[in-house]
């Protein structure tokens, strides 16, 4: 198998800053030579996931797709940068299970934006929509979010841009995938 493939896995609320970090680790890693490539939900709702909603089952099945995707990524030698509110515990360990018994590296990174903090930004209006009552179902207003227990690394936005987070990011993996 083709080496230093892996999947780092960003998991936090709408707004928390997963899609930026993404792209900057993304941009970061192609510049130090190692191919990487976004999943991102957002995107992947228009394609792969289209046929999914926001009801329990369908954020689960969203999670076990990209999980697989990612995870072949990882076997062909890539890093995949994956960005999903991925808001159930059971959900990612799921995934990281399904690495671990390929033997891939799987590296939980919790976006740990506080919800006061995500809701200010309301980057598409979202929450303003969901505290209307226009959006029923939407993470962190009237569904849950279960943060990660055991993630290999927690940022916090508030302590630098997305360049910067990712700058961080990559030392972190560089040492974890060493
Ligand atoms: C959460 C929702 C919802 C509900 C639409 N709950 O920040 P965004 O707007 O641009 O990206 C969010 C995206 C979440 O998709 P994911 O695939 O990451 O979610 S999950 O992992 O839970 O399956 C948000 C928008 O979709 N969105 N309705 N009800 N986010």
């Amino acid at each position: 198998r083709a080496g230093a493939g892996a999947t780092i896995w960003l998991t936090g609320l709408s707004g928390a800053g997963k899609s930026s970090i993404a792209v900057a680790l993304e941009q970061a890693m192609v510049r130090s030579g190692r191919p990487a490539y976004v999943l991102d939900g957002d995107n992947l709702r228009h394609g792969l996931n289209a046929d999914l909603g926001f009801s329990a089952a369908a954020r689960a099945e969203n999670v076990r797709r990209t999980g697989e995707v990612a995870r072949m990524f990882a076997d062909a030698g890539v890093v995949a940068i994956v960005a999903l509110i991925s808001p159930y515990r059971d959900d990612r360990d799921r995934v990281r299970a399904r690495h671990e018994a390929a033997g891939l590296p799987f590296v939980e990174v919790f976006v740990d934006t506080p919800l006061n903090v995500c809701e200010a930004r309301d980057p598409k209006g979202m929450y303003a929509k969901a505290r209307a009552g226009e959006i029923s179902g939407f993470t962190g207003v009237d569904d849950l979010y279960e943060p990660p227990l055991r993630a290999e690394v927690v940022l916090r936005p508030e302590s630098g841009d997305p360049v910067a987070l990712a700058a961080r990011l990559l030392d972190a993996l560089n040492e974890l995938t060493a």
